[in-house]
């Protein structure tokens, strides 16, 4: 791993610093993710989490690097705390107790703080102050807001008058100097690092910490920036006001060597690049060759996703390369398929035309395609959103989706626009979080835009489009996208929440609310609380029969398996499973394959992994609900005894082959892991 070697600390600095920190021994950095706060002022938290924060990785990687050099004085303990609130349940007062052991200072870094966490994180900052402790704040929000507003803006300045440290820009070159203020309690109010921007070749990459990685459902994810900036200026946007139009980019020796190390030591297989534009880091052809070398010389293969614009398909052997060194899917800046919209938010990178083109593109290097589309643009109508959706789905036939409304978001010019021609927006900063209207639109009411934009999830996330996006995947990106759409569903439909700050199953701590909101009694807490959390697991069993009847009918059958069905349908029509004997043996025929024997085909039906002919449950569905219905009527002579055992051995074996074969392919991998015998 690349480590920063920039001015090791003099003898003379050393002595100075050992004089002025003398009595403290150890220096505990907290490195924390505020999340926020949801509609009824419980924080958002998750029992597992899918996307780790690539900001507390590379914090950490920071920290563990000015640890390693101890430069902050040769026998100066640092321990570093990782808390991700998203996943975590913070417990501040133990942070605080902590704080006060004899000889130790502590800091309290809110790390990677947007703009819907901000209010999250002020509670989260009065708290630490209130008993004493030094508290940073730094991310987006900050450093989008100092950038085109250049002074503290009055949210900005509640925490400059808790005493809580802002800090804009990047640090990357100033860590530790920083932490050094921090030993010697001179920290300012606030530091602003928005210029220059630090060059990104030496400094570490993003570190992966081990037990963090713990709280999520698929722990062999790492993430990593391989760059900085983008060179377009669209005007929702807050990075290039933040990091620049100018593309920095990190080494891709060291990026290599990053991933070598988190394979052999976590068994990281699996990256999200979370440059905004990887297409336009001009080191890409030497990160890919690089992770190809990998795999040749090392035997390592990864498998990544990465951000690229509607213009990457046009870079030449840049697709190409990405197949090779393990890309499985891109997130596409599409935003909208309206031009009059691309141009009135300076995305005048996108040609509307041009997307079925960039689809195809992808999708014959085998790599599924997740465009990112905002909702709510000035030419947008609740009806035209609607077309523009069936569009999306059946005629550009992307395999993803992501949903946002338009949001001002503090760092990009619609919000400086906004705020310098006086249009009303939202002053609750937590609803900043693109799902939540912040400001009116020009055509729809409030209701009507946020009604549109739900609207757009439900579609694309039905079950037609889901199995349409299946039937056209290849067996390479099958179970890849069946994951995400997993996720997607369940996400935006079961729980209601943005798939982007969304994992599996929510928690809510009872006692942990929004100040102003009451904090309920135990029993009352538990008596809407328990409900919700049944109306909770029974929708995910709905939803879980609902992804295996997807997976029956869009599953990549073997070459044999299909053959058989072809011939076994043109002889029986609609069910297959309970086709007879001679019917099997006939389609064997017809399919021009060896026809097993009675006795094979008889043996077939009791093995357990065998769900062979099933194409849907449909039929079981219709079996089960009659059954209930005679039962309820009382008819219970209608009740046919040898076909309910039929059949529930038919559901024992499906649901056995499904989540086997789910289980197994939650391991990323080209093609699906479950050998189904016929
Ligand atoms: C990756 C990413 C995600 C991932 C996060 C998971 C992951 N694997 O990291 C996913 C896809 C889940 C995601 C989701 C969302 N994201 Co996002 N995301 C990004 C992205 C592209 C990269 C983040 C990153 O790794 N940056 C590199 C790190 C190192 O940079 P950094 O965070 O700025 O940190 C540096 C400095 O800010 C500073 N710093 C940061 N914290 C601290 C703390 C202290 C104490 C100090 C001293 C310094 C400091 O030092 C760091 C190193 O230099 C950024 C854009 C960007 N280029 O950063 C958007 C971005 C952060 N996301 C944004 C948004 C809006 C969202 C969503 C709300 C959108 C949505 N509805 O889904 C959700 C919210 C999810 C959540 N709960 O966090 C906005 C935030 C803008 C704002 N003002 O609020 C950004 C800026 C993009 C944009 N549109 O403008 N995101
Ligand atoms: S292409 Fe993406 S990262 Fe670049 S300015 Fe536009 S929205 Fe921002």
């Amino acid at each position: 791993m690349t480590l920063l070697s920039i001015h090791p600390p003099s003898t003379h600095d050393q002595r100075k610093m050992a004089e002025r920190t003398q009595g403290i021994r150890g220096l505990h950095v907290v490195l924390l993710k505020p999340s926020k706060y949801d509609d009824d002022g419980y924080i958002l938290r998750h029992w597992r989490g899918v996307l780790p924060s690539n900001t507390l990785a590379c914090l950490y990687a920071l920290t563990e690097d000015v640890k390693r050099r101890r430069v902050l004085r040769e026998d100066l303990e640092v321990t570093v705390e990782l808390l991700d609130e998203a996943v975590h349940k913070l417990n501040v007062p133990k942070i605080i107790r902590r704080s006060g052991r004899p000889g130790w200072k502590t800091v309290v870094c809110l790390v990677g703080v947007q703009t819907n966490q901000y209010p999250r994180a002020v509670d989260l900052a009065r708290a630490f102050r209130a008993a004493g402790l030094d508290v940073i704040i730094g991310g987006f929000h900050v450093s989008g807001t100092i950038a085109l507003f250049h002074d503290p803006t009055p949210d900005i300045q509640e925490v400059l008058d808790l005493g809580v440290t802002v800090v804009t820009g990047e640090v990357e070159a100033e860590w530790e100097h920083l932490l050094r203020d921090v030993l010697l309690g001179k920290l300012k109010p606030l530091y602003n690092f928005l210029e220059p921007t630090p060059d990104l070749s030496t400094p570490p990459i993003p570190m992966i910490h081990k037990q963090y990685l713990r709280r999520f459902a698929y722990q062999q994810f790492g993430t990593i920036d391989c760059g900085r900036g983008c060179p377009f200026s669209c005007s929702f946007c807050s990075i290039i006001n933040v990091q620049g139009r100018k593309m920095r980019m990190r080494d891709p020796a060291a990026i290599a060597q990053a991933i070598k190390e988190n394979y052999r030591q976590a068994g990281i297989t699996f990256y999200f690049f979370t440059d905004d534009n990887f297409a336009r880091n001009k080191k890409w052809r030497d990160i890919f060759e690089a992770i190809i070398r990998l795999k040749h010389t090392d035997g390592i293969a990864i498998e990544f996703v990465m951000q690229v614009d509607v213009l990457s398909y046009k870079i030449k052997d840049f697709i190409a390369l990405a197949r090779q060194a393990g890309c499985t899917q891109v997130f596409i800046g599409m935003e909208s398929i309206n031009d009059d919209n691309l141009q009135a938010a300076d995305k005048k990178q996108n040609d509307a035309a041009d997307y079925h083109n960039l689809i195809d593109a992808w999708h014959a290097a085998d790599i599924s395609t997740h465009v990112g589309f905002i909702i709510g643009f000035p030419f947008d109508t609740y009806a035209s959103i609607a077309r523009d959706i069936e569009r999306l789905k059946n005629d550009i036939q992307v395999d993803q989706a992501s949903f946002f409304m338009l949001t001002p978001i503090p760092g990009s010019m619609d919000h400086l626009h906004a705020v310098q021609s006086g249009v009303p927006i939202d002053t609750d900063l937590n609803r900043y979080d693109s799902f939540h209207p912040t400001m009116d639109h020009p055509h729809m009411s409030r209701e009507q835009w946020f009604d549109a934009y739900k609207q757009a999830w439900q579609s694309f996330y039905n079950f037609e489009n889901m199995r349409n996006i299946l039937q056209r995947a290849t067996p390479r990106m099958y179970w890849n996208v069946f994951k995400n759409l997993v996720w997607y569903k369940s996400a935006a439909i079961l729980e209601g929440n943005h798939p982007m700050m969304t994992g599996f199953f929510r928690l809510k701590g009872r006692t942990a609310r929004r100040p102003g909101y009451a904090i309920d009694r135990r029993l009352s807490y538990l008596r809407w609380r328990v409900p919700e959390v049944l109306g909770y697991l029974k929708a995910w069993v709905h939803f879980l029969l609902e992804l295996e009847e997807l997976w029956l009918q869009t599953r990549k059958r073997s070459d044999r398996e299909q053959r058989v069905l072809e011939a076994l349908a043109s002889i029986r029509g609609g069910v297959l499973h309970n086709a007879r004997i001679e019917e099997l043996q006939l389609a064997y025929a017809r399919a021009k394959l060896e026809v097993p024997s009675r006795l094979r085909l008889l043996l077939s039906k009791c093995n357990i992994w065998s769900i062979g002919r099933i194409t849907s449950r449909e039929e079981l569905r219709q079996f089960w609900g009659h059954t209930k219905e005679h039962l309820r009527t009382g008819h219970l002579l209608k009740i046919q005894v040898h076909k309910m055992v039929q059949n529930l051995w038919r559901e024992i074996k499906l649901h056995t082959g499904f989540a086997v074969s789910f289980a197994f392919n939650l391991l990323p991998g080209p093609t699906d892991k479950h050998i189904v015998v016929e």
